[in-house]
C-alpha cells in the first residue's frame, strides 16, 4: 500500500489491532470459553476481527479529523459492550442477550452489586483508550486531510467480507450448522465473536418483536377452538392411580426405538429395557416431534404439549414467551419442580427459558461434581449423572416433578474401553457402529439409577417415564442402517425410525398389570398422559396432546416436517404410504387426505401460539381482551 493510503488508515489499523488484543486477551481471561483444539483457538483469535474492521472501518467516511473521532467513539462504545459483557459474565457466568438486558429481574439481582463487580485489573480496558486519545491529541503523524478514494473504500470493504466468510468458513467446517442448528452462546461467541454475536441477536429479537406486536387475543380464540374440538376425555379408569407421587422423567439421549428388543451379535442392546418395559406401561407407536432445537425442542413439547418451532430451536427464539408449562400446573398442585442435567446452564439457553416455564431449580453443570476421570464426549458420563442425581434428589421437597436429562449418548458416541459392554457394529458408517455400545452402557446407567431409587427409598412413591428425544442416527447414515435392519431404507422407513420409546412406570401398578399401547402418538401426548395418571385435569390447557391411554384418542401423529402418521397410513414428502406393506398408495389416497390439512394446521396454530407469544391473553383460564397485553 502506498504511504498515502496507510496514513489513512494508521489510525484505523491501530485502534483494530487494540481492540482486537483486547478482545481475544478478554476471551482467555474474563470468560469460560473451552478450547478443544488448534482450529478452535485460531477461530476464537480470529473472530473479532471482521466486526471490528468493519465498525471502525465506517471511519473512512470521514474527513481526517472527524474520522479519528469517530473511531475513538467506537473504541469507547466497543469496550463498553465488552466491559458489560464481562461484568455481567462474571456474576451470571453468560454473555448478554437482549432479552436479558430487558429482564428487570437479573438486572435488579446485579443492581447495587454492579459497582463491587468492579476489578483493579479492569483499568486494563481502557489502557488503548487511553492511548488512542493520547494519540490524537498530541501525534500530528495520525492527521492528514486526505479522504479514502472510493475505490480504497470499497476495497477495504470487500477485505472486510472477505475475513467475515473466512470466519464463518472455518467455524461451520468445526462446528456444522452453527447457526441453524447451536444455539449456545458460548459456541457463537467462540465461533464469530462477541460481537457478532450481539447483531445477530438483535437481528432474532427484531424478528420476534415484530411478530409478536401484531398479534392479538382473537388469534388465540380460533385456536382455543381448534384445540378444545379435538380434546378427548382422558381414561378415566386410570385417572389419578398414581395420585401424589414424584415424577421422574427421563429424556433418553438420542434413543430411537429400533434398539429395543434387538440383538447385535446375539446380545441385547438394552436389556434393562427389555425387562423394564415388562412392568410398564410400553408405547409402541410413539414418535419424537422435533426439529433443529434437538433435545430443547423435545423439552419444550413435553413441557408445554405445543410443537417446536419448524425453524430455530424454541428454547433460543422466544425464551421469554408466557407459557403454561408442566412446572406451573405441578406448582398449583403441590409439588416442586427441577431438571437436572450436567451441562452449562447456558445450553440451548435453558437458563431462561427454566425461568419462563416456572421451574423452581435448575441443577446444572455445577450442581455436579465433574471431573476428567467421569466424564466422557460430551460431559459427565450416565452412570455418575444418575448416581449423583439420587443424591440431589433426597434433598427435594417431595412430591417433585423433576426431568434427568442424559448425555453419554451423544454423538460422535465416544466411550471408555471400560464402559464398553457390547461390540461396535460392522458397517461403513462409523457413527451407527458406535453408537451400539453407547446406547448399551446408557442402559447399564438406567438400571443403577433404579436399583439406587430403590436403594435410597424414592423409587415406591415415584413414577418414572422414560423417553427418547430424537434421533441419533440420521438419514446420511441410512445404507449403514439398512444393513443392520436388513431392509432398504425408504421415505417411509425413515420416518418409522422416528419412533422413539416411551414408557412409563409405576411402581405396584404397572409392574402387577403392564400394557403394550399400540395407539399412535408422540411427544406432545406426554403430558396430557401423566397428568391424568396423576390425577391433574389439564382441560383447561391449550395444549395440542391428548391422554394416550385414552380409549377415544385418534390414531395420528404429526412431525414437525409435516409428516404424519395415522393407524395405517404414513404420510412424509408428499406421498402417502400403506403401513402394512411400506408402499406407496395412489389409487386410495383419501387414507392420507383428511390429515394433510389437518396436520399443517395443527402445526401453523402452534407456531402462532409461539410467534405471536399468545398464551399471554390467557389468564386464569380465560382469554383476556388483546388489546392491553399485560404490559410487556
Ligand atoms: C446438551 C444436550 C444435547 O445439553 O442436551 O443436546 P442435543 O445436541 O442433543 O440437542
Ligand atoms: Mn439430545
Amino acid at each position: 500500500m502506498r504511504r498515502g493510503s496507510f496514513s489513512k488508515i494508521s489510525f484505523l489499523v491501530l485502534a483494530t489491532i487494540f481492540m482486537w488484543l483486547k478482545t481475544y486477551i478478554i476471551y482467555k481471561t474474563s470468560f469460560n470459553i473451552k478450547i478443544e483444539n488448534i482450529t478452535q483457538e485460531f477461530i476464537l483469535f480470529i473472530n473479532p476481527l471482521s466486526f471490528l474492521l468493519f465498525i471502525f472501518g465506517i471511519g473512512l467516511f470521514f474527513k481526517e479529523k472527524n474520522r479519528n473521532r469517530y473511531i475513538l467513539a467506537a473504541s469507547f462504545f466497543v469496550t463498553f459492550i465488552l466491559m458489560a459483557n464481562v461484568i455481567f459474565y462474571r456474576f451470571y457466568d453468560d454473555f448478554l442477550t437482549i432479552p436479558v438486558l430487558f429482564q428487570t429481574s437479573n438486572m435488579g439481582d446485579l443492581g447495587s452489586s454492579i459497582t463491587s463487580l468492579f476489578e483493579i485489573s479492569d483499568l486494563f480496558m481502557v489502557l488503548d483508550l487511553l492511548i488512542l486519545l493520547w494519540l490524537y491529541k498530541s501525534n500530528p503523524k495520525f492527521k492528514t486531510d486526505l479522504r479514502a478514494t472510493r475505490k480504497e473504500k470499497t476495497a477495504y470493504f470487500l477485505l472486510v467480507a472477505a475475513v467475515f466468510f473466512f470466519n464463518l468458513g472455518i467455524a461451520e467446517a468445526e462446528r456444522p450448522q452453527l447457526l441453524t442448528r447451536s444455539f449456545d452462546r458460548e459456541m457463537l461467541v467462540k465461533n464469530i465473536s462477541v460481537f457478532n454475536f450481539h447483531l445477530y441477536d438483535a437481528m432474532l429479537q427484531s424478528k420476534q418483536s415484530a411478530q409478536r406486536a401484531l398479534a392479538d387475543s382473537n388469534s388465540l380464540t380460533e385456536i382455543q377452538n381448534y384445540v378444545d374440538a379435538n380434546r378427548v376425555d382422558p381414561n378415566e379408569e386410570l385417572a389419578g392411580i398414581a395420585k401424589g407421587r414424584n415424577v421422574i422423567a427421563i429424556s433418553l439421549e438420542s434413543t430411537q426405538s429400533f434398539v429395543v428388543n434387538k440383538k447385535l451379535n446375539g446380545k441385547e442392546i438394552t436389556p434393562y429395557l427389555n425387562d423394564l418395559i415388562k412392568e410398564s406401561y410400553n408405547f409402541t407407536n410413539f414418535y419424537h416431534q422435533t426439529g433443529q432445537g434437538k433435545t430443547s425442542d423435545s423439552e419444550f413439547i413435553v413441557d408445554n404439549s405445543l410443537y417446536p418451532l419448524g425453524r430455530g430451536a424454541v428454547f433460543f427464539t422466544n425464551p421469554g414467551n408466557k407459557y403454561m408449562a408442566s412446572p406451573d400446573i405441578f406448582k398449583e398442585n403441590g409439588y416442586y419442580s427441577s431438571v437436572m442435567h450436567a451441562n452449562n446452564k447456558s445450553f440451548w439457553n435453558r437458563d431462561l427459558v427454566y425461568d419462563s416455564f416456572g421451574y423452581d431449580k435448575f441443577f446444572d453443570l455445577d450442581s455436579y461434581n465433574v471431573n476428567e476421570d467421569n466424564s466422557i464426549g460430551w460431559g459427565l458420563k450416565d452412570k455418575e449423572f444418575f448416581e449423583q442425581s439420587v443424591e440431589l434428589m433426597k434433598e427435594m421437597p417431595q412430591p417433585f416433578y423433576t426431568r434427568l436429562i442424559t448425555l453419554t449418548n451423544h454423538f460422535p458416541f465416544e466411550l471408555g474401553e471400560e464402559d464398553k459392554m457390547i461390540d461396535e457394529y460392522d458397517s461403513s458408517s462409523r457413527t451407527l457402529n458406535r453408537y451400539f455400545p453407547t446406547v448399551r452402557y446408557q442402559d447399564e446407567a438406567l438400571k443403577r439409577f433404579i436399583e439406587k431409587l430403590k436403594e435410597d427409598g424414592l423409587y415406591e412413591n415415584s413414577i418414572i417415564v422414560l423417553y427418547g428425544d430424537h434421533y441419533g442416527i440420521s438419514e446420511n447414515h441410512n445404507e449403514a442402517m439398512g444393513q443392520f435392519l436388513g431392509k432398504e431404507i425408504t421415505p417411509f422407513e425413515e420416518t418409522q425410525l422416528q419412533k422413539v420409546p416411551f414408557v412409563v412406570h409405576i411402581p405396584g401398578i404397572t409392574d402387577k398389570g403392564p400394557k403394550t399401547i399400540e395407539k399412535v402418538g408422540g411427544q406432545i401426548d406426554i403430558r396430557p398422559t401423566i397428568m391424568n395418571l396423576l390425577g391433574i385435569n389439564t382441560e383447561d390447557q391449550i395444549q395440542f396432546g391428548n391422554d394416550l391411554l385414552s380409549k377415544e384418542k385418534q390414531d395420528l401423529t404429526v412431525l414437525r416436517d409435516g409428516s404424519f402418521i395415522t393407524k395405517d397410513r404414513l404420510y412424509t414428502d408428499g406421498v402417502c404410504y400403506d403401513k402394512a406393506t411400506g408402499e406407496p398408495i395412489d389409487e386410495e389416497p383419501e387414507g392420507c387426505e383428511p390429515f394433510i390439512e389437518k396436520a399443517k394446521q395443527e402445526l401453523s396454530y402452534s407456531d402462532e401460539i409461539v410467534y405471536g407469544d399468545l398464551l399471554r391473553f390467557y389468564k386464569e383460564n380465560k382469554i383476556v381482551d388483546g388489546s392491553k397485553p399485560d404490559g410487556q
